[in-house]
């Protein structure tokens, strides 16, 4: 799909998880800085697209809008079939590729905040809360990649990059149950181990 698209971000931000799958698929795109200043001379025109104010938030060609990571990483990986990244929409494997994409959102990213956040707090409700506890978030997570490379089998998925970067981001901000996992850190460095990744890096 060639099409000129717009991210805005910041490189200390889930923005930089977008961007890892604008340079995965190959698409074209210009960065638009967001400063997290309340004056940021951007911010009027983000919040134009997306009233929450959050990035990344990607914006189409057509003037489309979308937010929320692993909403981006799903419609990239949709829209650019040539980067094979997602199996085929109606095939058996189709499944676990959206549980696991959900399940970065739905379960790894607020059990993250919760222990990164709220360490003081006394645990929420595990059979309440989505995501259960935060150790059994992580055995699941664990169990997944403990017998094959990837969460869906011997290849990389978009699903991949999302739950990867979750746990990357834990792991660089010294989470210590992520730190000490030996499959997590293994899956962290062969799911990082590209170059689309490092180029998202740059600054
Ligand atoms: N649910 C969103 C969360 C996005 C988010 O919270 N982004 C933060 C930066 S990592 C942000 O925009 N913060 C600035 C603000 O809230 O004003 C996603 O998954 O992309």
């Amino acid at each position: 799909m060639p099409e000129r698209l717009k991210l805005y971000f910041n490189p200390r931000s889930r923005a930089v998880t977008a961007r890892w799958m604008l340079e995965e698929v190959g698409a074209d795109y210009e960065l638009v800085p967001i400063g997290f200043e309340a004056d940021d001379a951007n911010k009027q025109a983000l919040r134009a697209v997306n009233r929450m104010g959050k990035i990344p938030t990607l914006v189409l060609s057509d003037g489309t809008a979308i937010s929320e990571t692993p909403a981006i990483i799903a419609w990239l990986a949709d829209a650019y079939p040539e980067a094979a990244l997602a199996p085929a929409v109606g095939t058996p494997e189709r499944g676990p590729y959206y549980r696991w994409l959900f399940f970065g959102g739905s379960c790894i990213e607020p059990a993250l905040t919760e222990t990164m956040m709220r360490k003081d707090a006394p645990p929420l409700p595990k059979t309440s809360v989505g995501w259960g506890t935060y150790e059994d978030v992580l055995a699941t997570v664990e169990e997944a990649v403990s017998t094959s490379p990837y969460l869906l089998g011997e290849r990389f998925s978009a699903a991949d990059l999302y739950v990867g970067a979750g746990l990357s981001f834990a792991g660089m901000f010294g989470e210590p149950q992520v730190k000490a996992n030996k499959v997590l850190q293994d899956y962290v460095a062969r799911v990082t181990d590209r170059d689309a990744y490092r180029r998202s890096q740059s600054q």
